[in-house]
């Protein structure tokens, strides 16, 4: 962890914002702060897990990173070319209401040239399936944080399966504790381990 995740775990908010700005001012890559961002709110995610926080210092961590977001977000979306690349529809799964960085993937992919439908949180699978084929997207992004959100992922799956669309349609899942296994469980084709490998696999998709 660096001074970032640290201050950022400690959730000292004027220091976040001033190291933020001060790697701005350096010439950080926004997602190299993200990255930082992302290591101190899985420390916070911890010391809430031990009892050490509350929900309401869960909330003000979710809060600092988006004010944190506000001021990287025009970076992110500074990649303007190949636009027109491919539509996308994204979303938090039915149960799961965690968003942050679920908005970070959509950011990053639409910054890529992709065109996103962005569902929203807390999206059951019908939703998703209707959205599929009215975009007639080919890939379908979903993201969960929570382990009960995991089941919710594989209904989605099956959903698309149910549609018929399953090999018209790339399924791609994160969310800071999905991995293979729960790629496995779900069905789904990957498990990005962050939004940028998440950019990688749409743009192979779409060639
Ligand atoms: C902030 C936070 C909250 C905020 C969320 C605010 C918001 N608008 O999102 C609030 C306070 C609302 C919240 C609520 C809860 N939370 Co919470 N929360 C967190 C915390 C600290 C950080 C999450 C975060 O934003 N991380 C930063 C982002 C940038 O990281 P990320 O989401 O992983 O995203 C990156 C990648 O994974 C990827 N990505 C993400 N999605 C997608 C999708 C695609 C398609 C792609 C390609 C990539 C991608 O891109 C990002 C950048 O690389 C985590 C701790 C942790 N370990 O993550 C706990 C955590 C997820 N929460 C937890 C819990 C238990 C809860 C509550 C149940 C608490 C409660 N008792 O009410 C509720 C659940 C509410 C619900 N129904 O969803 C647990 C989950 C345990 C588990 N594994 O099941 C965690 C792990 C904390 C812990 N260790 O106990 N939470």
């Amino acid at each position: 962890m660096n001074d970032l995740s640290l201050a950022l775990k400690d959730l000292d908010e004027k220091r976040v914002y001033e190291l933020v700005e001060k790697e701005l001012a350096a010439g950080a890559r926004a997602i190299d702060i993200i990255e930082s961002c992302n290591a101190g709110m899985v420390a916070v995610g911890e010391l809430f897990a031990s009892g050490a926080y509350f929900i309401s210092e869960l909330i003000f961590s979710a809060e600092i990173l988006k004010e944190v977001m506000k001021r990287i977000e025009t970076l992110l979306q500074a990649a303007p070319s190949g636009a027109g690349k491919g539509k996308i529809v994204i979303g938090t799964v039915k149960g799961d209401i965690h968003d942050i960085g679920k908005n970070i993937a959509a950011t990053l992919l639409r910054g890529s040239g992709f065109e996103i439908i962005d569902l929203g949180v807390d999206v059951g699978a019908e939703k998703f399936v209707e959205a599929l084929e009215k975009s007639g997207a080919k890939v379908l992004g979903m993201s969960a944080l929570l382990n009960f959100a995991y089941p919710e992922m594989k209904k989605v799956v099956d959903a698309v399966i149910a549609a018929g669309l399953r090999d018209k349609v790339r399924i791609i899942i994160g969310g800071a504790p999905v991995n293979e296994q729960v790629r496995e469980f779900s069905g789904a084709d990957y498990a990005a381990a962050d939004a940028v490998a998440g950019v990688e696999f749409c743009k192979n998709v779409y060639g």
